[in-house]
């Protein structure tokens, strides 16, 4: 009876802490660990809004993708994961293996707290397969005075395929923060690489004040680490450089180096690309890339943390993981009893003009499309809308269109030049799916109900900016769900595509996905991600729609839509 009292006093805290504290921004930002949230059972898994073909582990709470690596034919993805709970906290390296990067098996956690050089938490890191053959992971602990030192960790066993179990020397941490580091802001270790002088390199993010920094260590055995004398790789006045990622792309004289950083300030992650000395350890980004906020992005939308590594086993090509969080309040995550999917992953390389980075859903995805829908020359008149029919599960489907103004670009709307410096984002909020334009907003309604009450707009609209055609590619979710205390930001970027060459065309790929709108305008020019929640348009009752609310007639040249199987997700977990 005691018992009972104390456990529904314990759920009324609960609730109220829960009610009290949206998942957005997120909870985990700040790494806070709420006791009250970690010690009770999240409940079941089962969802409508569980995702079919994104990974996702069958509960709990997950966060950026870590170690990522192709090894001896399988692909490791570990990630941050919260054992007890959908809620961040408790922090270990899970891990699942795939040979396709389609098809998981969830093994249990590779790295979890074990030593005082990670006793309060093992955080985010990469992996670096040694000319050995031998991979090595290095990750953040959480010491047991909270600071934050980096180590080192490595199979056990490497006769087992899967890599299942690792570990951790007694010499670490290899890299603790040093005089004048900021024991509380140094993190995320990137996979390091050997210079021409046979030293190892590798970088962590940190910060001092408000300067972020990517600060560059060196090693000859991977075990004694020092900073390179000549100070970080790169920095900038925009608060902490979370999970910094570093590598080339591009052949031969073409090869550029890029460096990604995620800000813990706009939890956003934005790109340079440049030449890098080896001899030198010097990072000079390309004259016209901004740092920060100004910068290029991977994705406009939900995704954050995330890392690349090198596919040896196709081409190679380089692919990239990143983590999509909630939308939801923290509530909902405990009640669901799951927060938190990785979005599909991407194959990434360099715009032939040398501009940005492109991205592509890896071609393995599309081994899971099955029932087909095509539709070719198709009129969409100014400020009319139809239903693409014939899919079975529109809600979890991948849609690939063509759209090309037919009716000119005369009508574009002047950009309004009090938007001139202002992100993609402000303008949307602005001019929105619903706003009627002239060239545009014509897209997708995804996850649509059947009135159209519940929709989601991936969409493109054009402005005339003195002349010059401004692009912009929008996620509209402002109507996407019934539920209203959810967060639903209008995430847009301007897409680099000169409407006047291409003929008007402008080609959209989206994969739906439950709760997750993953889309890829301009050939992958552009990427935006967005978590929606449904409360009618959910499994097969979710329907899609082509729409056109621009006074200009848009035509759709071709659209190809499939019906997505799900995934198989195996598990070796003992839950
Ligand atoms: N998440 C990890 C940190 C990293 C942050 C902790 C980024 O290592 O900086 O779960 O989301």
């Amino acid at each position: 009876m005691g018992m009972a009292i104390i456990q529904a006093r314990t759920w009324v805290v609960f609730l109220l802490l829960a009610l009290l504290s949206p998942s957005w921004p997120v909870a985990e930002a700040s790494h806070h660990v709420s006791p009250d949230l970690q010690s009770l059972d999240a409940g079941l898994a089962a969802d409508a809004l569980r995702t079919g073909y994104h990974f996702q582990p069958p509960m709990h709470w997950i966060n950026d993708p870590n170690g990522v690596m192709y090894y001896k034919g399988v692909y490791h993805l570990f990630y941050q994961y919260n054992p007890k709970a959908a809620v961040w906290g408790n922090i270990v390296w899970a891990h699942a293996v795939s040979t396709d990067l389609v098809n998981w098996v969830m093994l249990e956690p590779a790295i979890y707290p074990t030593a005082p050089f990670d006793v309060n938490g093992c955080w985010s890191g990469s992996a670096t397969v040694l000319p050995d053959g031998r991979p090595a992971i290095m990750y953040t602990g959480i010491d047991g005075d909270g600071r934050q030192v980096q180590n080192v960790a490595y199979p056990k066993d490497l006769s087992d395929p899967y890599l299942r179990e690792w570990v951790k020397p007694d010499y670490n941490p290899v890299i603790p923060p040093g005089s004048g580091v900021n024991a509380t802001a140094f993190r995320d270790p990137t996979t390091a690489w050997l210079g021409p002088d046979g030293l190892w390199r590798l970088v962590v993010g940190t910060k001092d004040n408000h300067r972020g920094l990517a600060v560059l260590y060196r090693s000859r055995d991977f075990q004694s680490w020092a900073p390179a004398e000549g100070g970080p790789l790169h920095h900038g006045d925009t608060g902490m450089w979370e999970c910094p990622d570093f590598y080339p792309v591009g052949d031969g004289a073409q090869t550029k180096h890029v460096l990604k950083v995620s800000l813990d300030l706009t939890r956003f992650e934005y790109y340079t690309f440049g030449s890098y000395d080896h001899a030198n350890d010097t990072y000079v980004p390309d004259a016209a890339l901004a740092d920060g906020e100004r910068g290029l992005r991977y994705d406009y939308g939900n995704f954050y943390a995330s890392k690349t590594f090198l596919d040896t086993a196709n081409k190679p090509r380089r692919v990239l993981w990143g983590w999509a969080n909630e939308s939801d309040s923290t509530a909902d995550d405990v009640r669901k009893g799951w927060a938190g999917v990785q979005a599909i992953p991407r194959k990434l390389w360099l715009a032939p003009d040398g501009k940005q980075l492109m991205q592509w859903p890896v071609a393995e995805v599309e081994s899971l499309r099955g029932n087909h829908v095509n539709i070719t020359d198709r009129l969409v008149e100014a400020g009319s809308y139809f239903e693409v029919q014939g899919l079975m599960i529109p809600a979890q489907a991948d849609v690939e269109v063509s759209f090309a103004v037919v009716g000119g670009l005369d009508k574009a709307e002047p950009f309004d030049p009090a938007w001139r410096g202002a992100d993609a984002q402000t303008v949307c909020a602005a001019r929105g799916a619903d706003a009627e334009g002239g060239v545009g907003p014509f897209g997708l309604w995804v996850l649509a109900s059947d009135q159209l009450k519940e929709r989601t707009a991936v969409f493109f609209r054009v402005f005339n900016d003195d002349g010059k055609h401004v692009v912009l590619m929008c996620n509209d979710p402002s109507r996407s769900s019934y539920a209203d205390h959810l967060y639903k930001p209008t995430f847009a970027g301007f897409i680099d595509v000169d409407l006047a060459k291409t003929g008007g065309k402008i080609p959209l790929r989206t994969l739906i996905d439950h709760s997750m709108v993953e889309s890829f305008g301009g050939h992958g020019k552009m990427s935006i991600l967005s978590r929606v929640y449904p409360t009618q348009a959910v499994g097969d009752k979710a329907r899609l729609y082509v729409f056109n609310n621009g006074e200009t007639d848009v035509k759709v040249t071709h659209l190809n839509a499939y019906d997505m199987r799900s995934a198989k997700i195996s598990t070796e977990i003992d839950r």
